[in-house]
C-alpha cells in the first residue's frame, strides 16, 4: 500500500517519465478454473510461454470488453490476465527511484513486475502507484505483469451481485445501468524521481481580499529531507515569479491577482498558475523540482447560493460518462477534446463526473477552461450498507480527494448518485461519510445526489447542497409533459423546505432516437426530447426567482453503453449528443437556453 501522495507524474530537471502504453497481451483463464493464472504463476512467466493458454493482443488503455468480437470477453466476469516486456535504460541505475503508476485499472488490480507483486489496488477510476527500483534489471528487458478483476459484489464501490447461470457461466448482475466496463483503461506511466524527492503538494486559496489573494500550501518531502530546503516560486502565465518562499508549508500573498473564472464568466476563464517547488541541498544545488498548475479561486455557500470568488453562480451543464464506441472508458485524447469542443459550444459551464472519478487528462481540462466540476466517487446505487462497505466507500473518497484536491474546477464533492436511502441505515453511514469528506477538506461543499422521495430522506441534513434526479415525463408521467413543469417545482420547493440549503437538479431527460421525428412529438422523438427539455426549462426558469434554486443538469451529455436489457435500444440514449458526438435537436435547443442564461451573468 501507497500511503503518499499521487501527484501526476510530470517531467521536470530532476524527473523523466516514459509511457507504458500500446499493445500489450492479453489472456482470459480457462472459465473451468479462474485461478489458474494464480495456480501455474502466470506473472513469473511471458504469457506467450504458458503452454495452451490463447493470448491474444489488447490495447492499454482500454476497456478490453468491446475491442474484439468474442461476446465472452465482452461479457467476462472475473480475472483477466495482461503483460508485457520494457526496457530500462542503463544509465537509469545511477537515478535514484522508479517508479509505476496507473491511471486506473477496473475494479481491482495486482501488478508484477519481473515476477514479484509489486502493488495491489481495489476500486476503479483511480491512480494508483508503487516505487519499483529494486525489481528493476537496468539495461535489460523486463516484464510487467497485470491481473486485473471486474467483480463487483456486496463489499465492493459500487456493488453487485454474481449469480450462475445454468450452465455454470458467471453473471454480473449490477443496479446501475452504465455497461461495466474493465481494463487497464488510463495511461500507464513509469517515471524517476530522485532519492529525496516531493512527495505531495497541497495548495489552496484561504480569501481574495482587495486585491490580494491568500494561498495556503504544504509540500511533503520524503527520503533524506533534513538536509534540504524548499524554494516555493509562483509563476504568472508569462513565468514571471508572482510570490515565493524558502519554507515547505506556508503562506503565500499575491498582489493584483489573476483569479480563477468559470468559463462564460470572464474574458478569460481557467487563468492558471504554476506553483513551482524546488528542493534544494546544503550547497543550493537542486535535488527535485515539481510544477503544479493551481487557480486562485475561492468557494463560499449559504443555505440558498453558491459563490465562486464572492460572485454567485448557476450551473448548467450535464451528467456524462466516460464512455466511447470500441474504448469503452478507455482514455481518448481525441475523445476528450471533442467532448470539450461540444460542452463550450452548447454554453454549458459545469458538468459532474457522473458516476466515478474522470481521467485525470480529462480533469486537467476542466481547470484550463474553467468548467465547473461536480466531482463524484464510485459510489452508485448502493443498496446494502456495511461496516466493510463504509470502509472502502472512505478508501474511495481518501484516494479522490488526495488526486483532485488542488483543482480549482472542482467546486463541489459528490459522495454517492441515487443510494438506497430509504432504508434507515443509510441516515448514519451518510453522517459518517460526509465526516470523512469534511476531515479532508472543508474548503469545498458536499452533496449526495438523490432520487428517493424527499420525505423519505434523512441523510441530506449532513450536506451542504441538495441534488436530485427525477425523471418527470419519463419513467413518471411519460407522455403528459403538460404537467412537468409543476412537478418540479413542486419537488425541487420541498427539498429546500425540508433541508433548507440550496438546490440543484442533477439529472431529468428522456431517451431519444436519432433520426426519429413526430409531430406532435411523441416518446423516443427528437420532437419529445425538445418538448421535455421545454418543459423543464419552465420550472427552472421560476424555481431560480425563489432564490434557491443553483443548477440545472441535463442527463445525459452523450448517448451510452449500457448492461442489455430490453428498455434499452443499443444503450442509453438521454445524451443531447450522439454516441459518436453529434448533435441531437436538443443539443440546438439547450444551447439556446445556456447561451442564454449566460447573458444573464
Ligand atoms: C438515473 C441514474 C442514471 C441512469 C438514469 C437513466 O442516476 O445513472 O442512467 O437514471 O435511467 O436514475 O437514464
Amino acid at each position: 500500500i501507497h500511503r503518499g501522495g499521487i501527484l501526476f507524474p510530470r517531467e521536470s530537471e530532476t524527473r523523466q517519465v516514459v509511457s507504458l502504453d500500446g499493445i500489450w497481451n492479453f489472456a482470459v483463464p480457462d472459465t473451468n478454473n479462474p485461478l489458474m493464472g494464480f495456480q501455474h504463476h502466470w506473472y513469473k512467466t511471458d504469457l506467450r510461454e504458458v503452454p495452451k493458454l490463447e493470448v491474444i493482443q489488447m490495447p492499454v488503455p482500454a476497456s478490453y470488453n468491446d475491442v474484439t468480437t468474442n461476446w465472452k470477453i465482452r461479457d467476462h466476469v472475473g480475472l483477466v490476465w495482461y503483460d508485457r516486456t520494457f526496457y530500462v535504460p542503463r544509465h537509469w541505475s545511477d537515478v535514484e527511484r522508479i517508479w509505476v503508476r496507473f491511471g486506473s485499472v477496473s475494479y481491482a488490480a495486482q501488478v508484477w513486475v519481473n515476477g514479484h507483486l509489486v502493488m495491489s489496488h481495489e476500486i476503479g477510476h483511480l491512480p494508483f502507484l508503487s516505487e519499483v527500483t529494486q525489481y528493476l534489471k537496468f539495461g535489460k528487458e523486463n516484464r510487467m505483469t497485470v491481473a486485473c478483476d471486474n467483480t463487483l459484489l456486496a463489499d465492493t464501490v459500487p456493488q453487485g451481485r454474481v449469480s450462475e447461470l445454468e450452465n455454470g457461466r458467471l453473471h454480473q448482475d449490477y443496479t446501475f445501468d452504465f455497461f461495466n466496463y474493465a481494463g487497464i483503461d488510463r495511461p500507464v506511466y513509469m517515471y524517476t524521481t530522485p532519492k529525496t524527492y516531493i512527495d505531495d503538494i497541497t495548495v489552496f486559496t484561504i480569501d481574495v481580499r482587495e486585491s490580494q489573494a491568500l494561498l495556503q500550501y504544504n509540500v511533503s518531502v520524503l527520503g533524506d529531507a533534513g538536509n534540504t530546503t524548499c524554494r516555493i516560486s509562483l509563476l504568472d502565465k508569462n513565468k514571471t515569479v508572482v510570490a515565493g518562499s524558502e519554507e515547505s508549508f506556508g503562506t503565500l500573498t499575491v498582489e493584483h491577482p489573476r483569479l480563477w473564472w468559470p468559463y462564460l464568466m470572464h474574458p478569460e476563464p481557467g487563468y492558471l498558475y504554476s506553483f513551482q517547488a524546488e528542493l534544494l541541498d546544503d550547497n543550493g544545488d537542486l535535488v527535485d523540482k515539481y510544477t503544479l498548475p493551481i487557480g486562485i479561486r475561492t468557494i463560499t455557500w449559504t443555505n440558498t447560493s453558491l459563490y465562486i470568488n464572492k460572485q454567485p453562480v448557476y450551473l448548467h451543464g450535464f451528467g456524462r460518462h466516460e464512455d466511447s464506441d470500441i474504448r469503452g472508458k478507455g482514455f481518448d485524447a481525441p475523445l476528450v477534446l471533442r467532448d470539450y469542443d461540444l460542452i463550450q459550444w452548447v454554453g454549458a459551464n459545469a458538468y459532474r463526473t457522473s458516476h466515478y472519478p474522470y481521467a485525470e487528462e480529462i480533469m486537467d481540462l476542466a481547470d484550463q477552461r474553467g468548467i465547473m466540476i461536480i466531482d463524484e466517487c464510485p459510489s452508485v446505487n448502493t443498496e446494502f450498507f456495511s461496516d466493510t462497505l463504509l470502509v472502502k466507500h472512505k478508501v474511495s473518497l481518501s484516494e479522490l480527494i488526495k488526486r483532485d484536491k488542488n483543482r480549482p474546477a472542482v467546486i463541489i464533492w459528490s459522495a454517492s448518485n441515487e443510494p438506497r436511502t430509504q432504508y434507515s441505515a443509510a441516515k448514519n453511514y451518510f453522517k459518517k461519510v460526509i465526516d470523512h469528506i469534511k476531515s479532508l477538506d472543508v474548503s469545498r461543499p458536499t452533496t449526495i445526489v438523490e432520487a428517493q422521495n424527499v420525505n423519505v430522506v434523512e441523510s441530506s441534513y449532513y450536506v451542504d447542497i441538495i441534488s436530485f434526479n427525477r425523471y418527470n415525463g419519463w419513467y413518471q408521467n411519460e407522455g403528459n409533459l403538460d404537467i412537468v413543469a409543476s412537478l418540479v417545482m413542486k419537488e425541487a420547493k420541498a427539498w429546500h423546505e425540508k433541508f433548507n440549503k440550496p438546490v440543484i437538479m442533477q439529472e431529468y431527460g428522456g431517451d431519444t432516437l436519432e433520426g426519429l421525428h413526430f409531430a406532435p412529438s411523441y416518446i423516443w422523438s427528437e420532437e419529445y426530447q425538445v418538448s421535455l427539455l421545454s418543459s423543464h426549462f419552465q420550472a427552472f426558469d421560476q424555481l431560480r426567482e425563489e432564490g434557491f434554486f443553483i443548477g440545472e443538469f441535463i442527463w445525459n451529455f452523450a448517448d451510452f453503453k449500457t448492461a442489455q436489457t430490453y428498455t434499452r435500444v443499443g444503450g442509453n440514449k438521454k445524451g443531447i449528443f450522439t454516441r459518436s458526438r453529434q448533435p441531437k435537436a436538443s443539443a440546438h435547443h439547450l444551447r439556446r437556453r445556456y447561451w442564454g442564461l449566460a447573458q444573464q451573468y
